[in-house]
């Protein structure tokens, strides 16, 4: 991987900042685009722009062909079957609602059992809060080892319970930088007919996913986290499901036929993709994708785990830091959530930033996990491929400094 050369792709990452080029970790939040990604953008709207399948004139058809077009790139990149199981959204958050209120709320009752993780981000737990609230269904909770922050052996036996009807976890913590391991879990679900979601907004952006060797009956992602324009996200759903679930959203372009009292819907995808569709965020999936794919997933997790490993040995000199989740950079998917004694995460955030590095602070939307492991609040780094050794370096010397600047020993 020519690091340089993919950075030059990112003229956002040469911003000067305290005197250098900024230091980017916040990729677990948003991840800067690539000038090919823009670039196809710009071409889009300058030479096609138009109302996907409303039209006969040349735009309305080029827009219609960029639409569908970029469909099949998104179906290879996930392996579906077809397209008509890949819905577009407008993130993550977008897909997780419609599962939960077009499948959830229509084939759950009391007595049934939603089943998540502690580590969920609030898109994946908020929702079925309310699938829960509406329906009478209990939620439960798979824990994770407050050290380790893997699951709970004897937890992960609540799978196995037939009330479970839903399943729904992320394959990648945003917080624990785990990946847990999808696919003897979504076997045990389905040996007793549950249906599992899966939360993708922190795989796909750096492993392979193929949706039908991982057998999962829905995937979540965005693509603004894996070099994409924001506002575009992607829900993959089994077919024989979707085809058995309410549209989510009513409008144009998702009907078939329309009279006065009722309406016959139109086929998937259509069928979830009510309004005018975000046809330049489509066409920037599609670049991102092929982009992304370039460089190829090998040489990501490479260039991911050179990171992670410097990181997580740089800070185990510091002391004070205590790292969330697992030390073993092997167990980190490009992210280290971490805090400092005595120093709210918000100040060593904004120490950094005078310095010109950007990490994320807070909870990061994960607001019950922090409260199980007794915290109120973390830091992150959160890496991408073009992030490099030396910022790692100069993190690691800045972070150094943040208990003596407030006024602390060491
Ligand atoms: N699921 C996980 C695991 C996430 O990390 C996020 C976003 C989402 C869902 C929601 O994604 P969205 O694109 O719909 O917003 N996570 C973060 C984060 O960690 N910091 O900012 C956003």
């Amino acid at each position: 991987m020519n690091l340089e050369a993919i950075r030059n792709d990112f003229p956002i990452l040469k911003t000067q900042c305290a005197g250098r080029d900024v230091v980017y970790f916040d990729n677990a939040a948003t991840t800067q685009k690539p000038l090919p990604v823009l670039q196809a953008a710009f071409e889009y709207s300058t030479h096609s722009n138009g109302n996907p399948h409303r039209g006969a004139h040349i735009f309305a058809i080029a827009a219609s062909e960029a639409y569908d077009g970029s469909k099949e790139t998104v179906r290879r990149f996930l392996n579906a079957r077809s397209t008509r199981e890949i819905i577009y959204t407008r993130n993550t958050t977008e897909s997780l609602n419609l599962v939960a209120r077009s499948y959830g709320e229509t084939h759950l009752k009391q007595g049934d059992k939603i089943l998540i993780t502690i580590a969920e981000h609030h898109s994946d737990l908020v929702t079925w809060q309310r699938v829960a609230h509406k329906t009478g269904a209990a939620l439960e909770y798979i824990y994770v080892d407050k050290e380790t922050g893997h699951f709970l052996p004897e937890d992960l036996k609540k799978i196995d319970d037939p009330a479970v009807k839903i399943f729904a976890f992320a394959e990648v913590s945003n917080v624990l930088g785990i990946h847990f391991d999808p696919k003897p879990l979504i076997e045990r679900a389905h040996a007793h007919g549950a249906v599992v979601v899966l939360d993708g907004a922190q795989s796909a952006p750096h492993r392979k996913v193929d949706v039908q060797d991982l057998d999962c009956d829905f995937f979540a992602f965005s693509g603004h986290k894996m070099c994409a324009a924001d506002g575009i996200g992607v829900l993959y759903g089994r077919e024989e499901l979707l085809n058995d679930m309410e549209p989510f959203l009513l409008g144009g372009d998702m009907i078939d036929l329309v009279e006065e009292q009722e309406t016959r819907f139109a086929e998937l995808p259509a069928k979830f993709e009510a309004g005018t569709q975000y046809v330049e965020g489509a066409v920037s999936l599609e670049a991102a994708i092929r982009y992304v794919e370039a460089i190829g997933f090998d040489a990501i997790r490479e260039q991911e785990q050179k990171l992670v490993r410097r990181t997580l040995e740089g800070m185990q000199q510091i002391p004070h830091i205590r790292i969330i989740g697992p030390k073993d950079p092997a167990e980190k998917e490009g992210l280290v959530a971490f805090t400092v004694k005595d120093v709210h995460p918000h100040d060593v955030a904004q120490i950094l930033s005078a310095e010109g590095i950007c990490i994320r602070t807070g909870h990061h939307c994960a607001e019950p996990l922090h409260r199980y492991l007794g915290i109120n609040a973390s830091c992150r780094a959160s890496f991408y491929f073009y992030n490099t050794e030396e910022e790692v370096d100069y993190f690691l010397e800045k972070l150094k400094g943040v208990r003596p600047m407030m006024g602390y020993g060491d």
